[in-house]
């Protein structure tokens, strides 16, 4: 059997990961990449010889390390491990496994506790980009019980606030790659947006659906599915990512009126499951989207009168908050989540 490796393993949001500190991993990425498939058990629908949890959202690894730069505290690599492909990327982030990282920088001693909150800056190093997370350290101690609930997640949890600058274009160069606000891809409407993840947002109607309909309805339905990933592999090229066909982005988000008092509604193609909730970016970045006159979101949304979108998905709603000037410019975003660390050790891969 080969060495154990430290491991923290984390609910992050609505996802759950490994995290690692990278003086824990191989340097090299393709044998970094091996061991976490071997330790994930992917690839294999089930992950049954692995820690992975046989789902896109809790097959994720955050990689921590000494920050690289001076205005942060820690770097964030945020690693998608594929679940039945042997197939590891790093063209996308994630803000639910981010919900964890300060928990996890200050469990493991790379950032210090400081007072009853502690303010983590982080690099997240798959987009360049700086958040802010506030983690509860009431003794000194990262303290996980707390009164919040988030949609998605059973019972409540210490709020872990997020906020976020400079987010737009975090893949594409550009908050919109094309410089359109509608592009035309197979005869189908859609907005080709990164505010933090690159989506593409298309009208669920145009796809003859409601929007409501259910997670296990929509990954069911094989000929919708073939419709999307063609779309998302042209949008891909379009978007400035190149070939997508191995790669976890664009999210491709069916959009529709909401129903529950929200913003607007959200069915979220991760890209080949359908999420159960939405990502933090992806939801930021359709908020964004609903504030583009002439896109297909703005015509389905409700304008929140204070900037808190409540971005309605299958299991409840995610609320982000987007700060934007009166000439449009983005000035921020943020989100609460909460985290919780639910297994210190070592992992034994295959
Ligand atoms: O968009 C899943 C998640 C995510 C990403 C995915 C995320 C985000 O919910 O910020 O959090 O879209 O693959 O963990």
């Amino acid at each position: 059997m080969s060495e154990g490796i430290r491991c923290l393993w984390m609910r992050g949001g609505t996802s759950k990961g490994a995290y690692f500190l990278k003086e824990d991993l191989p340097a090299d990425p393709a044998d970094r990449d091996d061991l976490l498939l071997r330790i994930m058990g992917s690839p294999d629908p089930r992950q049954i010889d692995g820690i992975g949890g046989a789902d896109p959202l809790t097959s994720k690894v955050a990689v921590l390390s000494a920050p690289s730069r001076p205005d942060a505290d820690v770097d964030y690599l945020f690693l998608q491990v594929f679940v039945d492909k042997a197939q590891v990327s790093d063209a996308q982030g994630c803000g639910n496994i981010l919900a964890g990282v300060g928990p996890a920088a200050i469990e493991r001693g790379l950032v210090a506790a400081s007072g009853d909150v502690t303010e983590v800056r982080i690099h997240m190093v798959n987009t360049g980009e700086v958040a802010v997370a506030r983690v509860a350290t009431p003794g000194g101690r990262v303290d996980y019980a707390g009164d919040t609930q988030i949609a998605g997640v059973p019972g409540c949890g210490a709020a872990v606030p997020l906020l976020f600058m400079n987010t737009a274009g975090s893949m594409c160069g550009a908050l919109l790659p094309t410089g359109r606000v509608v592009d035309v891809i197979d005869g189908v409407e859609a907005t080709l947006i990164d505010n933090g993840m690159p989506c593409v947002i298309l009208r669920a109607s145009d796809f003859g659906l409601s929007g409501a309909e259910s997670r296990e309805a929509l990954e069911a339905d094989e000929t919708l599915k073939g419709q999307i990933e063609a779309l998302r592999l042209k949008a891909g090229l379009m978007m400035n990512l190149g070939d997508v066909t191995t790669a976890s982005v664009p999210k491709m988000t069916l959009v529709s009126a909401p129903r529950a008092g929200g913003a607007i509604a959200t069915r979220s193609f991760i890209p080949h499951r359908v999420h159960a909730s939405v990502g933090v970016f992806a939801a930021i970045t359709v908020a964004t989207a609903t504030r583009i006159a002439g896109s297909p979101a703005e015509a389905l949304a409700v304008q929140p009168p204070d900037g808190r979108y409540l971005v309605e998905h299958p299991t409840g709603a995610m609320e982000v908050f987007l700060d934007i000037a009166d000439d449009g410019t983005l000035l921020g975003a943020g989100s609460v989540r909460t985290a919780r660390k639910l297994f210190d050790g070592w992992v034994f891969p295959r």
